[in-house]
């Protein structure tokens, strides 16, 4: 196989969970890009039609179907519509997540189970629903998008950051119990990314200064930027593709350098 054919996706067919837009979209285009079939589903139908109009912009003919990955009964008849309409899942992107940023000590339970909820037991739920078809096929990919809160900490984020850092070690563990299987578990973990998620972090101020998160990022950015999810297209496709096929376990982060950078003197 030549190094280019590695990074090939033709044949394979990829869900990305909540790809209707931001992070999920990007990964999705470039793993058609690279060949391979699309499928996503988000919250709602209008998000699905949304995203759908979307990919018909990009020239994909993208599969979206509406789904609560958090429904352990809902994802698991969707992989059954999606292996009758489509076929198997070659590779899993746990994408879909939410964030909820309040001090800890002002945060409800119920507040904290909900980001658990979606950012670490439905890639637990969805993960669980793809596998015994992987195990069947001989292969499979499964990556999960983890965070900077996979290693570290900031106010208000507690419930996102023990998510995060349990997305984590949900990987290294799908990854021990799988390897043998020929399927390869990663995680993408993602600096700070320019999207709907973190457009408050990036607000303009009333007195036209950037916000001053915005402002505390580019300082502890070595690229001294914002990520755009362009940038975490070629990792993704590294990720899914035979390229990467004795990784396992590994979370890629692509964050420009933040974790390896002290952060520039004010
Ligand atoms: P986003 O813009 O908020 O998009 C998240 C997507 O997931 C939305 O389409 C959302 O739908 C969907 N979703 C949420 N809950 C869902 C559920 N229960 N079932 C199905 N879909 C659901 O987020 P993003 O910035 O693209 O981030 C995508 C992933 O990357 C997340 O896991 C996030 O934690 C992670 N991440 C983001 C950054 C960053 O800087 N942006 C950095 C590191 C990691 P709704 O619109 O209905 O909520
Ligand atoms: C925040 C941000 C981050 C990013 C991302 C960083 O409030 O700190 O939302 O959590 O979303 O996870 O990797």
């Amino acid at each position: 196989m030549s190094i280019l054919e590695q990074f090939s996706l033709e044949g394979k067919t990829a869900w990305i969970t909540g790809a209707s837009y931001g992070i999920g979209f990007a990964i999705a285009k470039a793993y058609s890009q690279a060949g391979a079939k699309i499928v996503f589903n988000d919250i709602n139908q209008d998000l699905v039609d949304k995203g759908l109009a979307s990919y018909k912009e990009e020239g994909i003919d993208a599969k979206g179907y509406v789904c609560d990955v958090t429904d352990e009964a809902a994802v698991n008849e969707l992989v059954k519509k999606i292996e009758a309409e489509v076929g198997s899942i070659d590779i899993l992107v746990n994408n879909a997540g939410i964030i909820k940023r309040i001090p800890m000590h002002e945060m409800s339970a119920e507040q904290f189970r909900q980001v658990i909820d979606v950012d670490l037991n439905a890639p637990f739920i969805v993960s669980k629903a793809v596998i015994p078809s992987m195990m069947k096929n001989g292969h499979g990919k499964i990556i999960n998008i983890c965070s900077m809160m996979s290693e570290l900490g900031r106010e208000t984020v507690s419930a996102y950051a023990a998510a995060k850092g349990g997305l984590k070690m949900l990987t290294r563990n799908i990854a021990s119990e799988y390897g043998e299987y020929n399927i390869q578990c990663n995680g993408i973990g993602p600096g700070y990314i320019a999207t709907p998620q973190t457009a408050p972090l990036r607000e303009i101020q009333p007195d036209g200064s950037r916000h001053p998160f915005d402002q505390f990022i580019i300082a502890k950015t070595p690229a001294a930027r914002w990520g755009s999810t362009d940038d975490l297209m070629g990792p993704a496709v590294f990720l899914a593709s035979d390229a990467s096929n004795f990784v396992n376990g590994h979370v890629l982060y692509v964050d420009g350098g933040i974790l390896a950078y002290i952060g520039k003197q004010p």
